[in-house]
């Protein structure tokens, strides 16, 4: 499903296309999100607005949602979009931050499920659930692993004619009835915040330019998994490692492609 080959050629396509991501994402990752989706080629605009997300996720290329920092207000705009979105034939991908741990944001997803994510994109405990299994998480962090859960990230596809993108040290992306596992990635990812919500991001992007969202999924998370990579390789700590990041989510190329661990499971 994914090779070398397949993998440039869906970089190029977000490099060329430059695909316009709606951005309706949490407070503290506004900025990174913004940077990592330029890095990749993409074009970010983040609309929150009532007034305006409406008329916005018409004109977008995909749109991205993300309940990081969900409010009452924001939660009426996001729905608002989200039916937009639907009703245009726009992707549409969601990010169920602490999905399980809040009632209002937990609730507030289960309505969404309705207008059909492309992709839904989450931690290990998110994922398990989003599914209806028990799982362990610190605020908005996973203490859950990603293959102990991996049948309900499975079913989470199948009972919503989904795609679900479940990240951790193995990344998982399900379609319900095929099922990918992707060995890149470093754990200095899991030491900055934003890499899981721009990751997501990413989704949306490459949503926009795929054939499938299966596809986009797998792309997206092999382009920040293998930056994830090679930015470790050349940096001491976090601080740089999270500039590293953008440099080589930039510049991934080739060589760096040939990294790509993804096989099917
Ligand atoms: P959390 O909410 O738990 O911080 P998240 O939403 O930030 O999670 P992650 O699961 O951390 O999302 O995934 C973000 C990126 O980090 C993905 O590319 C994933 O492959 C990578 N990653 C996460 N954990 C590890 C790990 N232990 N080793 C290597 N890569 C990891
Ligand atoms: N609090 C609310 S949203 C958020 C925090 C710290 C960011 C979570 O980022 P990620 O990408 O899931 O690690
Ligand atoms: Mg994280
Ligand atoms: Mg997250």
């Amino acid at each position: 499903m994914l090779n070398q080959q397949i993998l440039m050629q869906q970089l190029q396509q977000v490099r060329q296309t430059g695909p316009l991501v709606h951005c309706m994402t949490n407070d503290v990752v506004v900025n990174f999100t913004a940077n990592v989706l330029l890095a990749i080629g993409a074009s970010p605009a983040m609309v929150m607005a009532r007034e305006e997300s409406v008329p916005f996720a018409r004109i977008a290329s995909s749109l991205l949602v993300n309940v990081g920092t969900l409010t009452p207000e924001l939660a009426d705009s996001i729905k608002a979009a989200v039916i937009a979105a639907h009703e245009a034939g726009k992707p549409w991908v969601l990010d169920p931050v602490a999905y399980g741990v809040l009632d209002f944001r937990t609730r507030f997803c289960d309505g969404l499920l309705q207008y059909r994510p492309a992709v839904i994109r989450g931690n290990a405990a998110e994922i398990a659930a989003m599914g209806g299994q028990k799982s362990l998480s610190k605020g908005t962090d996973s203490l859950t692993s990603s293959n102990e859960v991996l049948e309900c990230a499975r079913q989470l596809a199948r009972q919503h004619q989904t795609v679900v993108a479940m990240t951790g040290q193995t990344d998982y992306v399900t379609d319900g009835v095929s099922t990918y596992a992707l060995d890149n990635g470093h754990e200095q990812l899991t030491r900055i915040t934003g890499a899981g919500c721009s990751l997501s991001a990413m989704v949306a992007a490459y949503c926009a330019v795929c054939e499938t969202p299966l596809l986009a999924a797998l792309a997206a998370l092999s382009h920040m998994g293998i930056a994830g990579e090679l930015a470790a390789g050349r940096t001491r700590a976090v601080g740089s490692f999270a500039v590293a990041l953008l440099d080589e989510l930039d510049l991934l190329a080739q060589n760096g492609v040939q990294q790509l661990q993804c096989q099917q499971v």
